[in-house]
């Protein structure tokens, strides 16, 4: 059996059909199948405060959508970079089905699968419309569209190009990569590219139709460049703000091919810890940046569902925003993503499903975003797509504390990270480890792998491992 048939047993095997009555529930009180808004955003980790109200980035419309619906507080992305991350979401394959490990060349989905049916292309293939702006499948082959042209996934699609500075960047550097506009960071006074993509979904909301309809809002903050508008810098003054705690020596119990991954881009974390701290190129103005740019984002959540809620449709729309990985801001090193840890999987998941969902509900339980395609399928009554690998959380939805499996991640060929209640087992390439638990050791500075007390649970943790790999 292999582990996503394994995966398939389980599920059945746990949750049996609990999830009909609800689903069906749904679908008759509506009279017509419920639309969608689905809502991207791009690099946003867990240092806000929907997780906890004393993180320092302030995410006020996120928390308000959470309070709408279920909010999943360990939820992980199936590879931490943009690419497979959200061919995995779109297509329902992992990485290691659908063999797209990277942004680079390799992970041209389309040309491994040309026969894929994504996400909004399944809805579309069942009676909806599918519309959407921005940053939905990676920019960078297709600026957010379906790489194999609109007419495949959407009836109508906005192309965005993510923001560039014309003239000098405001992070002060001048030669090297981080005088690159793509890594500057500063307060940015012209419009930003998410309100164009927040014009175009809103002009789709207000279109008149007969049919249900997939909307998907791709936000591209808080995404490098870390832009945002001046007064959203004001919520962030520099003097009170704080780096995330970073030990001194911490890759020293971490395996080779963790410390490359951590050390990937190296040049952002070795030129902004060179700076002093009040030098616009600094780590802490750097974190600033992020902060403001993930705040900004949030705003953007703000208006969308403003937006909404004026169509009078709200009560009839199943919404759903997830990131598509999370980001160090110079913990382990690193100021990127492209790790196994932690800080760069564990991301912001919320559903909202009138009917189905309770407000203000919560699941500690550990999900993968690689559950969103069937999941969505099972909220809005589809007949699922039985290739997929996830596993539809519409039981998690009704009874959130039930049994549940652990969130797989993977980043490249052969790295894993299984991620538990409790602990994050990770194994590399070349078999070395590590080990965390997460009940003391939240920032996973103690890699507990090869002492002997932990041998049978970090067992457990392997069954979980893929067997097979594209
Ligand atoms: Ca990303």
């Amino acid at each position: 059996m292999n582990r996503r048939s394994f995966l398939k047993s389980l599920a059945v095997g746990v949750v049996g059909l609990a999830s009909t009555s609800c689903v069906t529930t749904l679908v008759k009180s509506a009279g017509k199948r419920p639309d969608v808004l689905f809502i991207a955003i791009d690099d946003m980790n867990d240092w806000t405060t929907l997780f906890n109200p004393k993180n320092p980035i302030k995410t006020p419309n996120i928390v308000r959508l959470a309070r709408r619906g279920m909010f999943f507080s360990k939820a992980y992305c199936a590879a931490p970079a943009c690419n497979p991350s959200r061919t995995a979401i779109l297509t329902g394959y992992q990485p290691t089905t659908s063999g797209c490990y990277d942004n680079g060349d390799g992970g041209q989905w389309w040309k491994k699968m040309p026969d894929a049916v994504t996400l909004p292309q399944y809805f579309r293939n069942h009676g909806y419309l599918a519309k959407g702006a921005g940053k939905i499948f990676h920019h960078g082959w297709s600026m957010g569209d379906d790489p194999r042209g609109t007419e495949h996934s959407w009836d109508d699609f906005q192309k965005l190009v993510p923001p560039r500075r014309v003239g000098k960047n405001h992070n002060g550097y001048t030669s090297g990569p981080l005088s690159d506009v793509e890594y500057d960071w500063g307060e940015h006074e012209e419009k930003m590219v998410d309100e164009d993509m927040f014009e175009k979904v809103s002009s789709f909301m207000e279109q008149k139709r007969d049919k249900a309809m997939f909307l998907a809002a791709g936000i591209f903050k808080p995404h490098l460049p870390f832009y945002a508008p001046p007064e959203v810098f004001k919520k962030y003054p520099f003097d009170e703000m704080q780096l995330p705690p970073m030990k001194k020596n911490d890759l020293d119990d971490v395996p080779a091919i963790g410390r490359e991954m951590a050390h990937r881009e190296h040049f952002i974390f070795a030129n902004t810890t060179a700076k002093p701290e009040n030098d616009p190129g600094s780590l802490k103005k750097m974190v600033q940046c992020y902060q403001s740019a993930a705040d900004f984002a949030d705003r953007m959540v703000g208006r969308l569902l403003d937006k909404l809620d004026t169509t009078g449709k709200t009560d009839n729309t199943i919404i759903i925003l997830w990131a598509d990985h999370g980001y160090h801001l110079g913990d382990k090193e690193s100021c990127v993503k492209f790790t196994l840890w932690e800080k760069a999987n564990h991301v912001p998941f919320i559903i909202v499903a009138p009917g189905v969902t309770k407000p203000g509900s919560r699941c500690d339980r550990p999900v993968g975003l690689i559950d969103i395609y069937p999941t969505l399928l099972d909220l809005v009554g589809l007949p699922q797509k039985k290739d997929v690998d996830g596993t539809s959380l519409v039981p998690l939805l009704k009874n959130p504390t039930q049994k549940w499996h652990p969130a797989l991640m993977t980043m490249g060929k052969g790295n894993h990270a299984v991620r538990s209640d409790r602990w994050r087992y990770i194994r590399y390439s070349d078999g070395s480890e590590e080990f965390y638990d997460h009940s003391k050791d939240s920032w996973e500075w103690t890699n507990l792998a090869g002492r002997p007390e932990y041998a049978q649970v970090i067992a457990e943790h392997k069954k979980w491992l893929p067997t097979s790999e594209k």
